[in-house]
């Protein structure tokens, strides 16, 4: 049913669609377990804050002073050092919760002291973010060393487009599925869900079909069964506000929808609104998997431990600006872009900002012309402030052998010198001598 009414990608591509969603399983609190193993199979909430140093680590330390507990020993921490929610009194909410823990009741978005009363036995948590983002790193490049065409949908999710992969189609998708899985468990020790369908908005929901640790494949052919007896809130465009009023109208599943007139839910939910409610109850969505965009601009910038001044800490400030220079020419080289553009962004300690960039001949990634331009930009400016945060960036940028089809977007603005900027220069010359 779906296939008959979902326009192919390319009109005369004979390889029906197949697109992938997968989602990490409890994301945050399966990279806490990495952590502490011993946890596995028990009810754990992650929520009530960030996490600075190994707090569980710090209480152990403390009950154990003679002996000499490291890192290496997390694994090793006995449960009863492990806060547990009994007792927990506060404002907190639970950011997510292992499956053992969900058995409970609890989950996303619940106050901690509710999950309290439901599983007091719950071990307790706090986020660990620079460890989140390492392993999300990590699962996209396992999935783009198979499948090139990945979109990446935020911390713990993507779509896949599984047509033109090797494998891809067998068993509509479970073949690819499974190695995916496989090779994303081996390379972070955590799973994930996966769902493939006809489309992206059939695979957003089939993900969730089998969590954890599932694969779900949809077929054209299963709209009805499958889709249709979920409720409405499902679809990923459907929040609380369009599902109250849909309900007030008796309309409580995916079906009821399909089942009402267009026109009326036209009438009712607007043309575009409308027209689109009735589009992905029949299974409709012709959205392409969208891989990461190519950048504008590059930049670095960075932030002052306290304010400095042109001229008396003009080594200080000449050191860091040709440091940051370096720093955007390999970034460029190391993704293999160039630019043309080349400007300079300064914060004063009163926070106001200024920039200013010009637009050379040539498209460069080279550190020395850089720093020479950016240097140029950087006597158009007030000088005899003080500065709290130098920047530099490169724009309108190409890959080298693209040219031609450089990224647009990248300010235009050639700022134009005004009297206070030259009557700046004389700074500009004391922190950059060696530029003139
Ligand atoms: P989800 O994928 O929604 O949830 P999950 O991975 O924890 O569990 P599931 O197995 O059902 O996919 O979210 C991914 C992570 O994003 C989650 O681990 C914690 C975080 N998150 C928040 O910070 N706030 C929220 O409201 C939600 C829902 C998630
Ligand atoms: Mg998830
Ligand atoms: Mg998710």
């Amino acid at each position: 049913m779906l296939g008959a009414v979902t326009a192919p990608a390319h009109p005369t591509d004979p390889l029906p669609r197949r697109i992938a969603h997968l989602d990490m399983d409890a994301f945050f609190a399966s990279v806490e377990l990495l952590r502490y193993p011993q946890l596995k199979g028990l009810p754990v909430v992650i929520g009530g804050g960030r996490r600075r140093e190994d707090d569980v680590l710090a209480r152990l330390r403390e009950a154990y002073p003679e002996r000499d507990w490291s890192d290496g020993d997390l694994s090793r921490i006995p449960l009863e050092f492990f806060p547990r929610l009994s007792g927990y009194t506060g404002r907190g909410v639970i950011t997510t919760a292992t499956y053992p823990a969900r058995q409970f009741g609890v989950g996303s978005a619940m106050g901690l002291m509710k999950a309290a009363k439901l599983c007091p036995q719950a071990i307790l948590l706090p986020v660990d973010f620079d460890e989140v983002r390492r392993i999300s790193r990590l699962f996209k490049s396992t999935i783009l060393e198979i499948a090139p065409v990945m979109e990446d949908r935020g911390v713990d999710e993507v779509y896949i487009d599984f047509t033109h992969v090797p494998g891809g189609q067998r068993e509509g998708g479970r073949v690819l599925a499974r190695l995916i899985q496989k090779s994303i468990f081996q390379a972070t020790g955590i799973t994930c869900s996966i769902g493939v369908a006809p489309n992206k908005l059939i695979a957003k929901m089939a993900s969730e079909f089998n969590k954890p640790n599932g694969i779900s494949i949809v077929w054209p052919d299963d709209l009805q069964e499958k889709i249709w007896p979920l409720p409405c809130r499902k679809v990923n465009g459907v929040g609380p506000k369009a599902d109250e009023k849909l309900q007030g109208y008796g309309i409580h599943t995916i079906g009821e929808l399909a089942a009402r007139d267009p026109g009326w839910l036209i009438e009712t939910f607007g043309k575009s609104y409308g027209a689109w409610l009735h589009a992905v109850s029949w299974g409709r969505d012709d959205r392409p998997v969208v891989t990461e965009s190519e950048p504008v601009s590059m930049s670095r910038e960075t932030t002052f431990e306290r304010d400095l001044h042109a001229v008396r800490d003009r080594a200080e400030l000449g050191a860091v600006f040709t440091r940051l220079c370096e720093q955007v020419a390999d970034d460029l080289q190391r993704k293999g872009y160039a630019g043309k553009t080349i400007g300079i962004k300064l914060r004063y300690d009163n926070f106001q900002s200024v920039t200013r960039d010009v637009t050379i001949d040539h498209f460069t990634a080279d550190a020395a012309t850089i720093r020479r331009q950016a240097g140029l930009c950087l006597k158009r400016v007030d000088l005899t402030r003080r500065i709290r945060l130098l920047g530099v960036r490169v724009g309108k940028l190409v890959k080298p052998g693209t040219e031609g089809e450089q990224a647009s977007g990248y300010s235009e603005s050639h700022s134009t010198r005004t009297a206070r900027d030259k009557a700046s220069d004389e700074h500009t010359d004391l922190l950059f001598p060696e530029l003139d």
